[in-house]
């Protein structure tokens, strides 16, 4: 029976695993991650981004991501599969990053000394040896430049699925033309880290799949193709720098020889990477419109198929395509788990005495909510990054944990409301899933049951379900989605976490001051001290547990 391999390239960390698939089973056979800053210390990052002195600017090293791969098939190769079965792969990337190469890519990629590990055989053919990553936020007036060179907001989301985001690889883009030109000029092609890698993979230039296409404000949402006023509005002969879209089933090419020998693989299928937020719809099942997904991994998102594409009119949300070739809602925030992980850490506590003291406290925090902008934050757009304390003191770890996990969770309620869908279910998932007094809170404060998967990652698994697909497709065969992601792509019914009534209806009350904080945290708003005094007198506090 044949296995499918799948890769999740995050921002922190490589995780594989390999699907054995057959006509009633769907198992996973293998899962491996590691972390970038352990297993490729040469590289200097730090949460799998190289330390900068600003704040805004966030970059990695593709060399590194490619180097994780070559650790990982080594990893495989040792892992006792029987690799002969072998069909197919893809992968998934963290959305929004790009990687400049110069004209003789393509040849370097082909000719790998298989010898030699892969990264360091790459420097010649980089045009720009970093990467900005989606935790990059300093390209406001590039944004700027873009959305008033189209014709405004309103016509970049309507065309693209989003207004203009410093993150985006169009802003990006302009930014590097602006700062260095020459090297834009000795750039002939412009990849995101999905396309990039599946490159690598393939020994040739990989296409852009939709899904990770529409994180870049280039891209026509509707015809899936590059809309040609935005690629314009960014940098001079940009077109032609851009490589193709193709559907997301579409098989790429073969393995190269250079991994098939330096691994012992044989040619299977690379069918398109796509995004990890795209990927992790596939991963959780969501082929149908309802239910959602909450990743609480690096980033937060919070996630749905749509049918159609609604674009947020309020401009915190985006559309993605969707590999089903349906649309995706998704908003998403960057003080997600690395702002958990640095109030633990500032108390210097481990997970388990953290969710220990979300347990001790009542819910509710008597009012009191902390925002965590310990980075700059893209829902809300915070550029100046730094914490906003509402009646918790600075010393109390308690308070403060409680204060920044519903914080977090009132966020993500608030913030998607523009995607317009009835919670009623959650697919809870990325590293903090494993948390569930993270997820309890969550329940109560979108009022819907909670579920967490097996699998660690869904992400990399929904590249597996990807491969399949498109291995399936590319045999010139038609799957429903429904049939893809069945028995495998699941919640697990026993984790279910219900929300408690009473609980949600306080947080409909907490929703009120976590805005008025908000607000006033941003300029726009006056004192909150008033909302917190009326959330106090209408909800007596009660000093029950989350669990
Ligand atoms: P990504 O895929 O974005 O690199 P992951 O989804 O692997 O990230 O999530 C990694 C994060 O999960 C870590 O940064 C860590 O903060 C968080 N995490 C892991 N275990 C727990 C836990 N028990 N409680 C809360 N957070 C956790
Ligand atoms: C989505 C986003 C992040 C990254 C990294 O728009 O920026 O979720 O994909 O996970």
């Amino acid at each position: 029976m044949p296995l499918y391999l799948g890769f999740d390239s995050s921002t922190q960390s490589l995780t594989a695993c390999v699907l054995d698939i057959d006509e009633h089973r769907r198992d996973i056979v293998f899962e491996s991650s590691l972390h970038f800053d352990e297993a490729l210390p040469a590289y200097g990052t730090r949460h799998g981004v190289l330390p900068d002195a600003d704040p805004s600017v966030v970059r990695s090293s593709p060399r590194m991501w490619v180097d994780a791969l070559d650790l990982m098939m080594a990893r495989l190769a040792r892992s006792g599969l029987d690799l002969d079965r072998l069909a197919a792969m893809s992968g998934s990337a963290q959305q929004h990053a790009s990687v400049f190469v110069r004209a003789n890519a393509a040849r370097v990629w082909r000719d790998l000394d298989v010898q030699r590990s892969p990264g360091e055989q790459l420097a010649a053919s980089l045009a720009r040896p970093v990467s900005p990553v989606w935790l990059d936020s300093s390209t406001s007036r590039e944004c700027a430049e873009l959305t008033a060179a189209v014709g405004g907001s309103d016509v970049l989301a309507q065309k693209t699925g989003s207004r203009a985001f410093e993150r985006f690889t169009a802003p990006q883009i302009r930014k590097f033309f602006k700062t260095e030109p020459a090297s834009y000029a000795a750039t002939d092609r412009i990849h995101l880290a999905s396309s990039f890698l599946a490159s690598l993979l393939v020994g040739h230039h990989a296409p852009i799949e939709p899904g990770d296409g529409s994180g870049m404000n280039l891209m026509n949402l509707a015809t899936r193709e590059w809309w040609p006023p935005a690629v314009e509005a960014t940098a001079p002969g940009l077109a032609r720098k851009l490589p193709p879209i193709s559907p997301s089933s579409t098989v790429v090419g073969t393995l190269s020889a250079y991994w098939q020998h330096r691994h012992g693989l044989r040619p299977a299928r690379v069918v398109a990477w796509s995004g990890d937020n795209p990927c992790s719809l596939i991963g959780t099942g969501l082929v149908r419109e309802g239910s959602i997904a909450i990743s609480l991994g690096t980033s937060d998102t919070i996630f749905g198929l749509m049918r159609e594409p609604r674009v947020d009119s309020s401009g915190t949300g985006h559309v993605f395509g969707a590999p089903t070739g349906d649309f995706m809602g998704l908003t998403c925030f960057s003080n997600g788990s690395l702002a958990r992980e640095r109030v633990r850490d500032a108390f210097g506590l481990t997970w388990s005495q953290f969710s220990d003291a979300l347990g001790a406290t009542a819910p509710g925090n008597d009012g009191r909510i902390v925002l965590p902008w310990f980075a700059p934050e893209i829902t809300p757009a915070v550029a100046s990054p730094g914490a906003h304390r509402y009646g918790v003191d600075p010393g109390d770890a308690a308070g403060t944990i409680r204060g920044v996990v519903e914080a977090q969770q009132l966020a993500l309620a608030r913030h998607s409301q523009w995607m317009g869908v009835e919670v009623g279910t959650i697919y809870a998932t990325g590293g903090a899933a494993a948390n569930r007094r993270i997820l309890q809170v969550m329940a109560d404060v979108f009022g819907a049951d909670v579920y967490q998967f097996d699998v660690g990652n869904t992400a990399c698994l929904g590249a597996a379900l990807r491969a399949f697909h498109g291995d399936v497709i590319g045999a010139g065969r038609s799957m429903a989605w429904a049939d893809v992601v069945r028995g495998v792509a699941e919640p697990v019914a026993s984790t279910r976490i219900r929300p408690d009534p009473d609980r949600h209806a306080m947080y409909g009350e907490l929703m009120r001051v976590h805005a008025a904080c908000e607000s006033h945290a941003l300029g726009r708003g006056g004192d909150p001290g008033e909302a917190i005094q009326r959330f106090r007198q209408r909800t007596p506090s009660s000093k029950s547990t989350t669990s």
